[in-house]
């Protein structure tokens, strides 16, 4: 292993004190490697075994699988493009690709130059798109020419207008328009020298509690450090086949094991079109697959189809469910129905990842949400005046370790409140701990919406709202769903002087501001007043508690 480089992490990234990387490098759990490596070191290792299956990403449409050494070459043949076109070291490139092969090219290649790449989500829209850019400053966006009917051409022109140090739009498939496709980048080779472990690798997405989404820097050595203990944690090896079901870019499919720990176990991965058992299943069948990961909503309905479909589905080991809270009836039927162990996870993409371990007893796995992945993952649970809890008692939850951050990417001031002055990220979670060290989940101090894993920071979608000419005031919060766990239910006080207007007209609005679809209130209440807590604050504990008409 090569021995690491000083450090050159982004003045705009709070890092780990020296003592901390000392003492996580001696650990051996940061061992100087990255991404470009790693994907250089499998592919001289075993250039011919499958690194990608794409099922629809052929040119008819049909079963496209590039192979470990087929996707190193691309990746340096679309770093030698970037490179052409001016994306360099440490700048900035928004990524909104889906679950297609390209996703994989893309970011390899921003990897071996050391550009970081900002995963966005194809349901993204205009409003969060255009803050991502202009917030990091991005000099390229990278998107499909259209994707579940949306065509992302016309986002782009849109963002381009607003976002202004975005130089190009790269268009992944053959249907540019005003754009550039990838395949025609220019492809004279390039050298480049790998980025130093402990530069920043990507920016991940927080899903946030405040106006505007948080952008998470992640290096080299302290993502993977997190993917080798995933996959020693969930069993993922070369012979591990992992099926991405979840939008690639998220930080759960992307690194619990995920794709990217599957490729580094040298593995396979296959690319999941569409949740839908009617698509996974077959797939499952046909590509052999050994583990996947799922949202609670997705684990429910195909547990449920699990029970009658005519798939086989024997090579299933593992399910990795997480990104909200599973209850335990429906953990229960995971296994008997699916034939498969559960592994229930706790993760965010700011760091710490917490699994049931597959041979953790029966009990242990439907009951509890698991523990961290490493011994040097430090977790405190404590109260509203961070005072240590006993064992037991439920409070919040603070964690610290090798591949938690140390803050948000140029945020100082919200670093301040999100991190302890010695480092420990506040994760918003109440979370108890059991006598066998396992965390349950019993709930959230931040102010956000977990609609069945897909994050809604209630301020953000509060401030569209206040956008409108007839909202006085506005507040959201989360109501109970059976199926998504939570929904987003927006109260709203119109002013005394405004025409009357529908709820659906106010969620037509916010959609219209270029929001994504799935942060569009599920319900809006009108009402005269809020209220309000002793000191005079909006109570949203009360809120949440009042009835649902
Ligand atoms: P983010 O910070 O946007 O990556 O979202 C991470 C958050 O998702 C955590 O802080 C939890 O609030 C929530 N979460 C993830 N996994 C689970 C789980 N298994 N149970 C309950 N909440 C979860
Ligand atoms: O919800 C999450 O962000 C999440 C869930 C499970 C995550 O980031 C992860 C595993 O790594």
């Amino acid at each position: 292993m090569s021995t690491p480089s000083p450090s050159t992490v982004d003045a705009d990234a709070p890092t780990w004190p020296a003592e901390f990387a000392e003492r996580y490098r001696a650990a051996g759990h940061w061992r100087g490697e990255t991404f470009g490596a790693m994907l250089r070191e499998r592919a001289a290792a075993h250039p011919d075994r499958i690194a990608i299956v794409d099922p629809a990403g052929g040119p008819d449409g049909g079963r496209r699988a590039w192979t470990y050494g087929e996707l190193d070459r691309r990746a340096d043949r679309l770093a030698a493009g970037l490179t052409a076109r001016g994306i360099g070291r440490g700048d900035r490139v928004v990524v909104q690709l889906p679950n297609t092969a390209e996703f994989f090219e893309v970011v390899f290649a921003l990897f071996r130059i050391g550009a970081l790449p900002v995963f966005a989500l194809p349901a993204h829209r205009e409003s969060e798109i255009a803050y991502f850019c202009s917030f990091a400053e991005a000099v390229a966006y990278v998107i499909p020419a259209e994707h579940g009917g949306y065509d992302y051409r016309t986002l782009a022109a849109v963002v381009c207008a607003k976002a202004p140090t975005v130089r190009h739009v790269l268009v992944a498939g053959r249907d540019a328009g005003a754009f550039e496709s990838l395949a025609d980048l220019p492809a004279e080779p390039v050298t480049l020298s790998e980025p130093a472990p402990d530069a920043l690798a990507f920016l991940q997405l927080s899903g946030g509690s405040t106006g505007t989404p948080k952008l998470i820097p992640r290096t080299h050595d302290d993502y993977i450090y997190s993917l080798r203990g995933s996959n020693e944690l969930c069993g993922v090896t070369e012979e591990s086949v992992y099926l991405c079901v979840l939008p690639a870019a998220h930080n759960f499919p992307l690194s619990s094991p995920g794709t990217l720990g599957t490729l580094y176990a040298g593995g396979r991965v296959v690319l999941c079109p569409s949740p839908s058992p009617d698509t996974a299943f077959p797939l499952i069948e046909r590509e052999r697959v050994t583990i996947t990961g799922l949202v609670p909503p997705l684990a429910l309905v195909w547990t449920e189809a699990a029970t009658r479909t005519a798939h086989d589905l024997s090579s299933l080991d593992v399910l990795l469910v997480g990104g909200a809270k599973f209850s335990e009836e429906a953990a229960r039927r995971v296994a008997p129905a699916l034939g498969c162990t559960l592994q229930q996870v706790f993760g965010m993409a700011e760091g710490l990842v917490n699994y049931t371990r597959l041979d953790d007893p029966a009990e242990t796995i439907v009951t509890t949400q698991g523990r961290p992945i490493s011994a040097d993952d430090e977790i405190r649970i404590v109260d509203d005046e961070d005072q240590d809890l006993p064992v037991g008692t439920t409070g919040h939850l603070l964690t610290r370790g090798p591949y938690t951050i140390r803050g948000y990417w140029r945020a100082p001031e919200h670093n301040r409140r999100s991190f302890t002055e010695d480092g420990f990220y506040r994760t918003g979670d109440l979370v108890r701990l059991t006598e066998s060290g396992h965390l349950v989940v019993e709930g959230r101090a931040k102010d956000q919406i977990n609609r069945g894993g897909e994050k809604i920071a209630a301020e953000e979608v509060e401030n569209h709202l206040l956008a409108h000419p007839a909202v006085h005031d506005a507040n959201v919060v989360a109501e109970p769903d059976p199926y998504l766990g939570e929904r987003t239910c927006a109260y709203v006080i119109l002013r005394a002087d405004a025409e009357p207007v529908k709820a659906s007209a106010l969620k037509a609005f916010v959609r219209g501001r270029g929001l994504a679809a799935y942060k569009v209130p599920d319900r809006v209440v009108f009402t005269d007043a809020f209220p309000k807590t002793g000191v005079g604050k909006v109570s949203k504990k009360d809120l949440r508690a009042a009835p649902a008409a």
